[in-house]
């Protein structure tokens, strides 16, 4: 199955369709007087409230609005205005201070104004490149300081280039060291040159294409059928599968959503999470060179990831029986643009859920299958793939999947790069990490909810533990989000799990969902540096604060160029508090990367993430509902 059918408009947090995007565009362009100076940065549907969403009711009118961001370029100024799917302008504020994100329309203009300088031109016909079109380049925000005597508040990008030897070259195996355009983003003026001489380019080819590698290792058929359909059910942007009902959501900033997360216990539908999305990424690099340090984007908030989603193609990004989704974009030109097949659907065996043969050799054992909804984004070198699963013992898992190229330098001959990996001669792979912030609006049970901590806590030996092994757990409410800023501990086992104080278990608990750190990593930058204060959420792996709407962004609204201490920083300082209210968990995770050779050409996945699971909130597993497979499956 694909191109499930768009505009059966049918809930408030349906994402925003073309036809909208088109009437928000058109709308907010006529009642201001919109011309060419004015880029649209980005548009947003505006969420209604959660006691908006529990008085509406299907068939109910739809009253949606957007929040689209539009970028002055003469005057410097972004605006938000508000307004209806209609059309019809709600309102209109100007945001000081801020600046656009990187629109592609002036990407592309950067990068011809930087092809065609005379200085570039010269630069890269004394490195023997005599085409600017052998030259791949790419747009970068500053995730650094900005060059002296250009700090004036300008929109900049940098230009990192690569040769391109064969039309059909990996370009990343072939850095162009030490020469850069920077371009005033506003004017497309190229407003310096670095050239700095000494840098051979590497002339290992990469190739990767199975065209050029021959690649032969092929193994027999494996299918995945399913002759009687799919166990799910997709109603406009609702999925239902197994005892699980929620909403898919998508924005062109954080891309893939989930809504509303309800589980059908014993016959009744319990909430379990409200909204969950990954509201930013950073990466920042850990090679003081040139070409390096000023590597640190904010993919989501300085590029808007979603932007950059795939079309996905059925056999090779997904298996099985498939239902797609297919989104829409406002590129920075006010364009709409579709992206077909941007969101797959689909279940996969996941091994056994459960199994045991008692003392009399009976066996009981139950596969498990998970639901995944998945979507892969392509911002430049790298590859982003936000899969969500939803298993059968009810619990939830977010994974990262990362892949695509790693980022490439030249190196200068006899100099050491200790925050590099040499993976051909003289290529370099500087250090990076992958800083991931998801932002979790659980529910569980209702909005009221706390956030515990717990710890495995072993005694000291004595009467309470007289034979040394005796733990228990230290459970502690964070009760204040100064609190709250906590980082994962595995050598007490931490957890922390989001309770309902006022509904408790069959054993007289409150009931709970825990959120399970996993492979994860702290930030190598020092606070006190540039990108430290733009990414100053990546300093807990925890963060909880009581939900408001305007609370979005852990690095604020608009990071590019940003100073710095916006986001999670900033609102924490006002130490709300979080007893018994509804709030929201930022986890902070992500990878440590040190590229491996074996990274090379194209890194296999690497995985980040974490699980949600039911601690206390289900009688004993929901596992034990699940009927055995059929015979003819398990014989
Ligand atoms: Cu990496």
């Amino acid at each position: 199955m694909s191109g499930y059918p768009r505009g059966m408009l049918s809930h408030p947090l349906d994402p925003l369709s073309a036809a909208e995007l088109e009437s928000i565009v058109a709308g907010v362009r006529a009642a201001r007087g919109l011309d060419e100076r004015h880029l649209v940065s980005m548009v947003a549907l505006e969420e209604p409230s959660k006691s908006e969403l529990s008085n509406w009711s299907e068939g109910d009118e739809l009253d949606r609005s957007a929040r689209i961001t539009i970028w002055d370029r003469v005057a410097g100024l972004v605006s938000e205005a508000v307004v209806g799917v209609d059309g019809n302008l709600r309102s209109w504020t100007d945001i000081a201070g801020a600046l656009s994100p990187v629109l592609g329309p002036e990407a592309l203009d950067a990068l011809a104004a930087a092809k065609a300088d005379s200085r570039v031109i010269k630069a890269l016909a004394d490195r023997g490149i005599t085409s600017p079109d052998d030259v791949h380049m790419e747009t970068w925000p500053f995730g650094a300081q900005i060059p002296a005597g250009l700090d004036d508040g300008r929109r900049l990008i940098w230009t990192p280039m690569w040769h391109r030897p064969t039309p059909e070259a990996n370009v990343y195996a072939h850095p162009i060291g030490g020469l850069r355009a920077i371009v005033d983003l506003d004017t497309g003026e190229v407003v310096a040159v670095e050239d700095q001489p000494g840098f051979p380019i590497p002339q290992t080819p990469a190739p990767y294409r199975a065209s050029q590698t021959g690649a032969n290792i092929e193994l027999r058929e494996l299918a995945i059928t399913q002759p009687d359909g799919a166990s799910f059910s997709v109603d406009g942007w609702q999925v239902s599968w197994e005892r699980w009902k929620f909403r898919i959501g998508f924005c062109q900033r954080e891309g893939l959503l989930i809504h509303d997360v309800r589980f059908d216990d014993e016959g009744t539908e319990r909430r379990i999470a409200h909204r969950m999305s990954i509201a930013e990424l950073v990466i920042p690099y850990g090679d003081p060179s040139p070409g390096a340090y000023r590597k640190n984007a904010f993919d989501t908030g300085e590029f808007g990831l979603g932007n950059y989603t795939n079309s996905l193609t059925l056999g090779c990004d997904c298996l099985g029986e498939i239902v797609y989704l297919d989104v829409a974009v406002t590129d920075g030109d006010g364009a709409v643009r579709e992206i077909p097949n941007a969101i797959c659907l689909h279940e996969e065996d996941f091994g056994i859920l459960w199994k045991h043969t008692d003392e009399l050799g009976h066996v009981e054992v139950r596969r498990g299958r998970r639901f995944v909804a998945s979507s892969i984004v392509t911002v430049n070198n790298y590859e982003y793939g936000y899969f969500w699963y939803f298993y059968q013992d009810g619990s939830i898992e977010f994974e990262a999947k990362l892949t695509g190229i790693v980022l490439t330098l030249a190196a200068e001959p006899g100099k050491d790069y200790p925050s590099s990996t040499e993976i051909e001669p003289g290529l370099l792979a500087p250090f990076h990490q992958h800083i991931f912030c998801a932002r979790l609006d659980l529910d569980v049970d209702g909005t009221a909810n706390s956030v515990v901590e717990i710890d495995a806590v072993a005694e000291a030996m004595g009467p309470n533990n007289p034979h040394g092994a005796a733990y228990t757990t230290r459970e502690t409410v964070l009760t204040v989000e100064s609190a709250a800023q906590r980082l994962v501990d595995p050598f007490v086992n931490r957890y922390w799990k989001v309770i309902n104080p006022d509904r408790t278990n069959h054993v007289g608990k409150p009931v709970g969902y825990k959120l399970v750190p996993g492979h994860t990593t702290y930030p190598m930058a020092h606070r006190e540096s540039v990108i430290g204060k733009r990414a100053g959420f990546m300093y807990s792996h925890l963060w909880v604060t009581p939900n408001e709407a305007t609370e979005r962004y852990p690095a604020g609204d608009y990071p590019f160029q940003h100073e710095g201490g916006a986001g999670l920083p900033d609102w924490t300082s006002a130490d709300r508090s979080l007893v018994n209210t509804d709030v929201v968990l930022w986890y902070v995770f992500g990878t440590n990367h040190i590229p491996r050779t074996e990274d090379w050409p194209v890194m296999p996945v690497e995985r980040a993430g974490f699980h949600l699971k039911p601690a206390g909130f289900f009688r004993r597993s929901p596992g034990i509902d699940v009927a055995p497979s059929a015979p003819k499956h398990c014989h």
